[in-house]
């Protein structure tokens, strides 16, 4: 099972991201929680992205293309894998799907959550008040949201293209959300389910 879970800033990727990856036994690979580990570390690379999280910016692609190809070379990828938040961008698409075509194993289907922006916003702005990650403030949560639309938005299309997204709506209790993300896996890819 390879999957990739998308959507705005907010819309609950990572939240969405374990329940799938527990139902499937597949590891989820966070390229925000990697970028963050690095930074809390302060590792070489988390010092070098630490300004562009914080303010809501990509970290540039070739890093992010290098740090992926990595993880999905260890050897717990070899049944399946959740990639959330990664490709974001037209070129880290081109990149993975050319490495996953070398190895013959595409992705199945693409997660697409649907969440009004006014909603993500209040999400995020509740989570700065709890967790006080350093890019949920009003002003780089809506930097977040123009790149997102800006760099992200094609790169759902191509999926689309390929027959592969499945758009899910976003809106309300994580349990439901989880249902109908189950449901249209279970519709999507009969055969597949846990
Ligand atoms: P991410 O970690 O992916 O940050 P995010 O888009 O905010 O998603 P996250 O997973 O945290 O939030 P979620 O929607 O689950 O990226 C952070 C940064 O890393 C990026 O800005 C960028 O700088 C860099 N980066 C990451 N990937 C990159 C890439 N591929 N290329 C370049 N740069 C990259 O949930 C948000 C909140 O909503 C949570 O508090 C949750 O509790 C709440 N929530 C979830 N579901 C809910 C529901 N149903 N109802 C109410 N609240 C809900």
């Amino acid at each position: 099972m390879r999957l990739l879970i998308m959507g705005a800033p907010g819309a609950g990727k990572g939240t969405q991201a374990n329940g799938i990856a527990k139902r499937y036994d597949i590891p989820t690979i966070s390229t925000g929680e990697i970028f963050r580990s690095e930074v809390r570390n302060r590792t070489t690379l988390g010092r070098k992205i630490d300004y562009l999280i914080q303010n809501g910016q990509f970290v540039p692609d070739d890093v992010t293309n290098e740090i992926v190809a990595n993880r999905l070379a260890q050897p717990d990828c070899g049944h399946g894998f959740l990639l959330d938040g990664y490709p974001r961008t037209k070129d880290q698409v081109r990149v993975l799907d050319a490495e996953l075509a070398e190895r013959n194993t595409p992705i199945d289907a693409v997660i697409a959550l649907r969440v009004p922006r006014e909603d993500v916003i209040s999400r995020l702005l509740k989570r700065a008040e709890i967790e006080g990650r350093a890019d949920d403030t009003a002003e780089v949560i809506g930097k977040r949201m123009d790149i997102y639309e800006a760099w992200t938005t094609p790169v759902m299309a191509h999926y689309r293209d390929q027959g592969k997204l499945l758009p899910i709506n976003g809106v309300g209790s994580v349990e439901e959300v989880q249902k109908r993300i189950f449901d249209a896996l279970d519709s999507f890819l009969p055969g597949e389910g846990a």
